[in-house]
């Protein structure tokens, strides 16, 4: 029987015969061809010729992520394993608490695991039973490493003991003997380089673990260059395929790797480590500001978690298993948020940062503009994208911003025609729940959150703060056609919570401003409804094709309350050097 032939992604469902080779899809019937074995795909990674990857994991979840990122394989790496448990990398955790892990990993991914088996945790008899239990749950391979048990990990200190090299044969043997799967991959790891033997030493053990049955070597080595590796390959030639792990020798390029007929790189620890960092750095966050506002926008949406644990799936399985009256009725889901981003304008305020596309497209730490926004839309559940275009089109296109759905409109006469025309090119996406927004504004995700939950047909979000921080630095206000009275200014008091409306937007009188537009609004499906039919008035009395947005809103105020939301700072537009300098800044 083969080990894990699963032809779909099981969650923690075994097959009738208990193994784990069954499927546990219903749909996918008898007659479909089972999938390879995992084992069998680890084999043909490892004996391929092409050079390999394999990507540590140490979860379910970060196993799902090494999948999702589109590696073969998957290294369950104890440092990882352990670290992940708060263990040390000393068989602090049991056995048999790795293998529970690593079935969860198993069950979270179709992709073959090689399992860091540490020393094979005791002699030939653990290594038995850490086989076939292996196999058992669908686990590829495992790498056994030369050591004593309790093991330490390689970094750590020097001239650590190895074993004998007869008993570790003896260990190989009786691994290749107790796999259930003829594909199963036993690696065996020699350390003979990291406890400073010389390289007759390494070549002598590789040699008689291959000779044992090993399917292949892995020559480890804590050196900052590639030498020994690179030394070990030219005397080791293709006897057998060969396993890296250059966590220390980071700085080598892979091509030499390729070059060198090594088969298979393990990338042995990045997720870990990477997860320490950015746990780190949101702890520190949430804990300095005591709110989460700062934070959302940089991890994880809690519907992606739900995404990563296939929730769906679930929910399949319960139309196909719960009895029907039993169901929830099912609930529609919510109308697509529509959101049109107007991104016409070159922005002459730039000046030759413009000169091959328009501001919106300019990079802000690696990425366009527009690409965050959009992200930031995504984000926010503005699905329904359209961006019009007009300065230097061709630069807002599927290669340079995240496509996904996305509808590319143009405004072609965008040189003498106002934002209200580039508005009109959308006109026939504005049904339902709307976002409209400029093109080179950059803010956190919270306040469009906000904006989504005011009980308005048009609302607008306002800066109530930003004209007295550039009063406070001594700049101009740069954009006093985007200045807004309401019927009340901003307050802190808990106790004021009355909506504020708009009373005027644009060269509204010094002293009068209760904040300042950011250029984004949001229209209920009735708020489209009203400002389509303001489209059409503008267009039979001529104004609409030189009108800016705030003419637009005026006009709205003029016959419906527009609310305004106010906010204070943490988001940015880019009109000039100096705003683009700011922006290089919003992380
Ligand atoms: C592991 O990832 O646990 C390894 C690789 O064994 S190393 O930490 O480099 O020894
Ligand atoms: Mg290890």
């Amino acid at each position: 029987m083969a080990c894990g032939a699963e032809a779909v992604r099981w969650v923690g469902v075994r097959g009738p015969d208990g193994l784990g080779s069954g499927v546990s899809h219903p749909s996918a019937g008898l007659s479909d061809r089972p999938a390879p074995s995992r084992a069998a795909a680890l084999r043909a990674l490892l004996a391929g010729p092409e050079l390999a990857f394999l990507m540590e994991a140490h979860s379910g979840l970060s196993a799902r992520i090494v999948e999702e990122a589109g590696f073969a394989g998957i290294w369950g790496s104890g440092l990882a394993m352990s670290a992940s448990l708060g263990l040390r990398d000393n068989n602090e955790a049991s056995w048999t608490q790795v293998l529970e892990q690593v079935e969860y990993m198993a069950d979270a991914t179709r992709l073959p695991i090689l399992l860091d088996g540490d020393t094979g945790y005791g002699n030939f008899n653990s290594v038995r039973r850490l086989v076939a239990k292996l196999c058992a749950r669908g686990v590829a391979g495992v790498c056994i490493e030369d050591k004593l048990f309790p093991k330490t990990n390689s970094f750590i200190g020097e001239a650590q003991p190895l074993a004998d090299v007869e008993e570790f044969c003896g260990r190989i043997r009786a691994a290749k003997d107790s796999q259930i799967d003829d594909d199963f991959c036993l690696v065996a790891r020699t350390e003979a380089l990291i406890s400073g033997h010389p390289m007759d030493e390494a070549l002598r053990r590789a040699e008689a673990y291959h000779r044992a049955g090993a399917d292949a070597i892995l020559i480890h080595s804590k050196q900052r260059t590639a030498h020994e590796i690179l030394g070990f390959m030219a005397r080791w030639g293709d006897r057998c395929p060969v396993v890296i792990v250059p966590t220390m020798y980071y700085a080598t390029p892979t091509a030499a790797f390729r070059e060198a007929g090594i088969s298979t790189v393990i990338w042995a620890n990045h997720l870990v480590r990477a997860s320490i960092t950015a746990m780190r750095q949101t702890a520190a966050r949430i804990h300095g500001d005591q709110a989460l506002s700062e934070v959302e926008d940089r991890i994880a949406s809690v519907r992606d978690i739900f995404a990563l644990v296939d929730n769906d799936e679930l929910e399949r399985a319960g139309d196909r298993y719960l009895p029907v009256a039993s169901l929830p009725a099912p609930v529609p889901p919510p109308p697509a948020v529509v959101g049109i981003v107007l991104a016409a304008s070159r922005g002459e305020g730039l000046g030759p940062l413009t000169a091959d596309r328009p501001k919106c497209m300019i990079d802000v730490r690696g990425r366009p503009l527009l690409a965050q926004l959009l992200d930031t839309l995504r984000q926010g559940g503005v699905r329904d994208l359209a961006v019009v275009r007009g300065y230097a089109k061709a630069a807002i296109s599927a290669d340079t911003v995240p496509a996904d759905g996305l509808v590319l409109l143009d405004n072609d006469d965008y040189a003498t025609t106002g934002e209200v025309a580039s508005l009109l090119r959308a006109e026939g996406r504005l049904r339902g729940e709307t976002v409209i927004v400029y093109g080179d504004v950059l803010f956190r995700r919270y306040i469009l959150d906000a904006l989504m939950g005011v009980d308005a047909d048009i609302v607008i979000a306002v800066d109530a703060l930003r004209q007295r921080a550039q009063a406070a630095r001594g700049a101009h206000s740069a954009h006093p056609r985007d200045l807004v009275r309401a019927d009340k200014p901003f307050s802190t008091s808990y106790l004021d919570d009355a909506p504020a409306t708009l009373q005027e937007i644009g060269a509204v009188a010094p002293g009068l401003s209760t904040g300042e537009w950011i250029g984004l609004l949001r229209l209920s499906p009735h708020g489209a409804e009203l400002v389509r039919a303001e489209l059409d008035a503008m267009r039979a009395d001529g104004s609409a094709a030189q009108a800016d947005m705030p003419a637009l809103l005026a006009r709205l105020s003029a016959r419906h309350p527009v609310a305004v939301h106010y906010i204070t700072g943490h988001w940015l537009d880019v009109d000039t050097v100096t705003d683009l300098a700011d922006a290089r800044n919003f992380s």
